[in-house]
């Protein structure tokens, strides 16, 4: 059973909050609110997949709303179709400029407005879903390097407003080449995927971020770890990857798959870029190499 839409209704006439009810009700999952400031909290609290929006209302009004969710950052995406007795195309074209993806007319016409909303949704759930792909690892399931690029990019901005801790940790499986070349591509894959799943074990946080770097690399984002939390979830990587035993008897380490581990830990400062992280752990996690892998250095 796939899950119903939410579309919220904001018009302070309780009869125009009926008809629209009637017409939606059975397809999706409805809320109202009957001015512009209920309007943007119920917004800001349960992230509706679209917005029926009417333009005059007590306080401020729909285009004052329209302007506020689309200059927040978390709601911006949310469509909003105004649903008004103003006519006028110079009204329209107001709303179409603050960035309303469509604009109905009293009295509604109830098949128009199914279809349109219908349309709508439809919409968003792709571009929802287009989003997701975009910074997803096809073969692993975990984050990319897209989505942990901009996962360093904002926490360093914010963190960087307390000067708090933030730590990378980049793994890279040791003799993999070996590894492929022993026991063919697909099964190099199928490590590649177990690495992966040891690491989402590993992670205990929800704001901690494991990704798939590219290859046989990946890197994890430790919002607010200092150095010693840093180094146990290091740990934890490496008990996670140990318990998977997978076979590689090419291996110089031993019998089983191992990785290699490096640590950049650092205060947030205002000016710090994202790629000093990567950077700083990635020359970590050579050094850990050249002694001999299977190690963590810090
Ligand atoms: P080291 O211990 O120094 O890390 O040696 P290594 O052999 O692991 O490192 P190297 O960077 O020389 O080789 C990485 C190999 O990973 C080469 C490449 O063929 C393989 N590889 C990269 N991406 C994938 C992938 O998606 N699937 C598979 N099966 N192999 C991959
Ligand atoms: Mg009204
Ligand atoms: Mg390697
Ligand atoms: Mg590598």
């Amino acid at each position: 059973m796939t899950h119903k839409s939410t579309i919220l209704i904001v018009d302070d006439e309780i009869s125009n909050i009926e008809i629209m009810n009637a017409i939606l009700e059975d397809d999706y999952e409805i809320c109202f609110a009957t001015s512009g400031e209920q309007a943007l909290e119920i917004a800001r609290t349960i992230f509706p997949d679209l917005i029926l929006l009417d333009i005059l209302l007590p306080g401020i009004d729909g285009f004052e709303v329209c302007r506020q969710l689309k200059t927040d950052e978390l709601m911006a995406d949310v469509p909003v179709i105004f649903t008004t007795g103003l006519g006028d195309t110079e009204d329209e074209v107001r709303g179409l400029m603050l960035g309303a993806i469509d604009y109905v007319t009293k009295p509604i016409q109830p098949i128009i407005l199914k279809a349109r909303v219908g349309n709508h949704v439809e919409l968003k759930r792709l571009r929802d879903q287009l989003a997701e792909i975009a910074v997803t690892d096809a073969l692993t399931g975990l984050s990319n390097r897209r989505r942990l690029e901009q996962t360093l990019k904002t926490e360093t901005s914010r963190l960087s407003r307390n000067e708090e801790y933030l730590s990378v940790i980049m793994v890279d499986i040791d003799f993999f080449k070996q590894f492929n070349d022993t026991y063919g591509h697909p099964a190099g894959d199928r490590c590649i995927t177990m690495v992966a799943s040891a690491m989402n074990r590993a992670v205990k946080r929800t704001s901690d971020l494991p990704a798939r770097y590219g290859g046989e690399e990946f890197a994890c984002v430790l919002p607010g770890a200092d150095a010693d939390m840093a180094y146990s979830v290091a740990r934890e990587i490496q008990q996670q990857v140990r318990a998977l035993n997978i076979p590689h008897q090419k291996s110089d380490i031993g019998p089983y798959v191992t990785v290699s581990m490096g640590i950049a830990t650092a205060r947030c400062l205002q000016g710090m870029t994202a790629d000093m992280w990567t950077h700083h752990a990635d020359s970590q996690l050579y050094i850990s190499k050249s002694n001999g892998r299977d190690r963590i250095t810090q």
